[in-house]
């Protein structure tokens, strides 16, 4: 069912020559971007009615209304079974306090006496979120979006899910719940690449959407294919890929725990990846025998969690040594980690690429998707290398305020003339040299 690639016997190389022996899905981007330039362009220039005219396409609903009047949210929270209810607001209650910890003060930083820097850390105005519907509704990425945008300050907050067709052209009733719950009443039944477009450029009209700064939240590949389309013009998240989970653990690891973690993830999706990197052949072979009554045992088999598994993208990973399993993660930058080995939480601190980890054995991933408090829109496909998952800071922008006194100024005068020269920029040195009587300053004695 799953793979074995083994590195055992010869050193390991490293870097990029490691990261192309271990396995990864294609996500394929670039494609998806020629297919939804014409979609946005189009909901740029017919706003709302083209909007209507996806919905009919893509979601099969003809849709009165793009905007989600505010009785639907009210009347989905009503609806909304009490159980889920009281768990998705422990979900909200966790993930407030980790992101409220999370805001970052004012700082001011004298450089020279005269001389300060400040950094003041501002929110984003107007921030729209996506959530997926079809295969994967889930109000608990709701959540892990807009709780850190609130906790940022964010003060405008639009969310946009594809409409349903059996829900009355609806985005999903656990989402818009999940809204009411969250206090965000701007909801609009959009999915897709025209979702980020309405997004993007903003439609007009009464049903219309004014245009966001930035666009958050995970979705499918023509979701990531317009975000990419709208980068440098707004802010947006990582692209979301396929989940992804690796499992660094040795012969104290339990079979059972690391077969069910690498199959909650491969529950997910045809395309996602379950690694496991292990110094035990024995562990190796004992979740391979774990996971097959364990599959039969669950849900989602054939459509997502077999292809998952046999994929390409899936794999267990034989290594020497623990060290060696710790060079594969690194190499490897899953969107999630988990470490189950004897003393996981000295190896956990010398992990350096991963969305998040997740250390020892009661701290499973499903656990940090739904009630650790952490964020669960992580770096996916090896981005985990670069970037971080969804927080507060995502959602601030640093700016600096640069406040000098004349003699502040006079005293570095000289250099900044000279770095000007240098570069054949005399108008920027003339801009000091002006307010000193087109002189550079001399500097007092000593
Ligand atoms: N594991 C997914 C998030 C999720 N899981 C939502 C359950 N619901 C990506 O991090
Ligand atoms: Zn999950």
């Amino acid at each position: 069912m799953i793979s074995r690639i083994d590195l055992r016997g010869d050193a390991l190389p490293e870097g990029a020559a490691l990261r192309a022996l271990l396995p990864r899905a294609e996500f394929d981007v670039a494609a998806a971007l020629e297919k939804v330039r014409p979609i946005c362009e189009d909901v740029h220039h017919r706003g709302t009615e083209a909007l209507i005219e996806y919905a009919r396409k893509f979601d099969g609903v003809t849709l009165e209304r793009v905007r989600v009047p505010a009785a639907a949210l009210a009347e989905a929270l009503a609806a909304l079974d009490p159980e889920v209810r009281a768990a998705l607001e422990e979900s909200i209650r966790r993930a407030r306090i980790v992101h409220r910890a999370q805001r970052r003060g004012e700082h001011t930083t004298q450089v020279v006496p005269g001389g300060t820097v400040t950094e003041k850390w501002v929110p984003v105005e107007r921030v729209g979120l996506y959530a997926p519907g079809g295969r994967s509704v889930y109000p608990s990425s709701v959540i892990m979006n807009v709780v850190p945008a609130q906790e940022a300050g964010v003060e405008s907050i639009a969310l946009a899910s594809p409409p349903q067709k059996d829900h009355g052209g609806l985005p999903h009733p656990t989402i818009l719940a999940a809204c009411a719950l969250l206090g965000v009443d701007e909801v609009y039944a959009a999915g897709g690449a025209q979702a980020v477009a309405m997004f993007a450029y903003g439609t007009s009209g009464p049903d219309g959407c004014p245009a966001a700064n930035m666009v958050t939240g995970p979705g499918n590949i023509w979701v990531a294919a317009a975000k990419r389309y709208f980068t440098g013009r707004i802010g947006i998240d990582t692209e979301a890929g396929p989940t992804e989970i690796a499992v660094l653990a040795d012969a104290t690891a339990d079979p059972a725990h690391v077969a069910a973690d690498l199959i909650s993830q491969a529950e997910h999706d045809p395309m996602a990846a379950a690694v496991l990197v292990t110094d035990s052949a024995e562990l190796a072979d004992a979740v391979e025998r774990e996971l097959a009554p364990q599959i039969a045992a669950t849900k989602h088999v054939e459509d997502r969690i077999v292809p998952a598994l046999s994929g390409e993208q899936s794999a267990i990973v034989l290594v020497d040594g623990i060290e060696d399993g710790l060079k594969v993660v690194n190499a490897y930058g899953a969107e999630h980690l988990e470490i189950q080995t004897a003393d996981a939480p000295a190896l956990a601190a010398r992990v350096r690429n991963a969305g998040a980890v997740f250390v020892g054995p009661w701290s499973p991933v499903s656990l940090g998707d739904y009630c650790a408090g952490s964020n669960h829109v992580l770096p996916t496909g090896g981005c985990a290398c670069h970037s971080s998952g969804l927080s507060v800071q995502s959602f601030l922008r640093g700016i600096h305020i640069v406040d000098y006194t004349r003699d502040a100024l006079a005293d570095v005068t000289h250099h900044v003339v000279t770095l000007a020269e240098a570069e054949d920029l005399p108008a920027h040195g003339a801009a000091l040299k002006a307010r000193f009587g087109w002189k550079v300053p001399t500097r007092p004695e000593g």
